[in-house]
């Protein structure tokens, strides 16, 4: 286990993993995880193209010199960008009016009315980020591709949601092995939007601040089965609220055919169950809702063991440590 100096010593002398106290403290937070990086990963579909590989960087750079507080840059997206984006967009909007929950689609025409969402234009993450204060308090900051789990957890912590900026790659318009802004503004948006869902999230993050290895890789997993690629049951249908399934047309006509095994939600069960983050998944869980997954979530988080406890407090935008007696 890396133990770094700033490792924090409760008084009952544990040592515990660094974690951001203020919402400031995000600027920290920002490691990235390289394995779907366009230079380096020879499978990325922009690998070979020099000029998508130079435009990833520029609107990288201005994720990695971003500060909170200030506003999120605005970029100038190119006719192929739009192009691209047009193209989901028409698929996506088609298909999730069938298959996604209803907290999505009741977000989605709010996005469509105030934000921007269109065919033609790919929203700002600075409007997108002001809309979803009002919502539900959740913001978005720019981050310049995958980020680490023990990061992008610990953002969800204070509200706060780590989103890319740049598009996938032309040649790959219906599924990106990587979150891009479509995936971003198309899948997790409009269910940030929603209070039970936030809540839910911020649950997943308040639970990994200080949290042993093993336990974010769980709280990463259990992540990745219900705010990822997560089912609802909902008026007697089986509907799709996970953004990777509501940003991809490919995954969620697959995750709702008779090819994969569905599985009914549990903590415990999906906390371990492996997963597959270069194609579709073999398995999904369905939620009874999110009131019912949030209960679930609560029994198992009381579960994980941590020498103390954390409280939000929203006034000051800041974790209060407290030592357990
Ligand atoms: N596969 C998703 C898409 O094509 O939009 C993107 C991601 C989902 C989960 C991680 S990246
Ligand atoms: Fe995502």
């Amino acid at each position: 286990l890396k133990r770094t100096a700033e490792d924090v010593r409760t008084t009952k002398e544990v040592k515990v993993h660094w974690f951001p106290k203020k919402i400031s403290e995000l600027d920290r937070c920002h490691h990235l995880v390289t394995k779907y990086d366009p230079d380096l990963d020879q499978d990325h579909p922009g690998f070979t193209d020099p000029i998508y590989r130079q435009r990833r960087k520029a609107i990288g750079d201005l994720a990695f010199s971003h500060k909170h507080g200030t506003p999120i840059p605005r970029v100038d997206y190119t006719q192929e960008e739009i192009a691209t984006w047009r193209e989901v967009y028409s698929m996506l909007t088609e298909v999730n009016t069938m298959h996604a929950c209803s907290e999505h689609l009741e977000a989605f025409g709010l996005l469509e009315k105030h934000c921007g969402y269109s065919p033609d234009n790919i929203p700002q993450l600075q409007d997108v980020s002001s809309f979803l204060r009002e919502r539900t308090g959740f913001q978005l900051r720019p981050v310049a591709g995958l980020l680490s789990a023990r990061d992008f957890l610990a953002s969800l912590a204070f509200r706060v949601f780590q989103c890319t900026q740049y598009i996938r790659h032309a040649s790959s318009p219906m599924y990106s092995p990587e979150p891009d802004c479509v995936h971003e503004l198309l899948g997790h948006v409009p269910m940030l939007a929603d209070k039970t869902f936030a809540q839910f999230s911020q649950n997943i993050g308040l639970a990994s601040l200080g949290a042993s290895d093993e336990d974010i890789e769980k709280l990463s997993t259990l992540y990745w089965f219900t705010v990822e690629f997560g089912l609802c049951r909902q008026g007697g249908e089986v509907k799709a609220y996970g953004a990777g399934l509501l940003s991809s047309y490919g995954e969620l006509l697959h995750a709702l055919s008779d090819e994969p095994e569905r599985r009914e939600f549990d903590p415990e069960e999906a906390a371990v169950q492996p997963y597959q983050d270069q194609n579709y998944q073999p398995v999904y869980f369905v939620s009874e809702s999110f009131t019912h997954a949030k209960e679930k979530l609560r029994e198992y988080v009381a579960g994980i063991k941590r020498p103390f406890s954390v409280r939000y407090d929203p006034f000051t935008e800041s974790v209060e440590v407290l030592d357990d007696p």
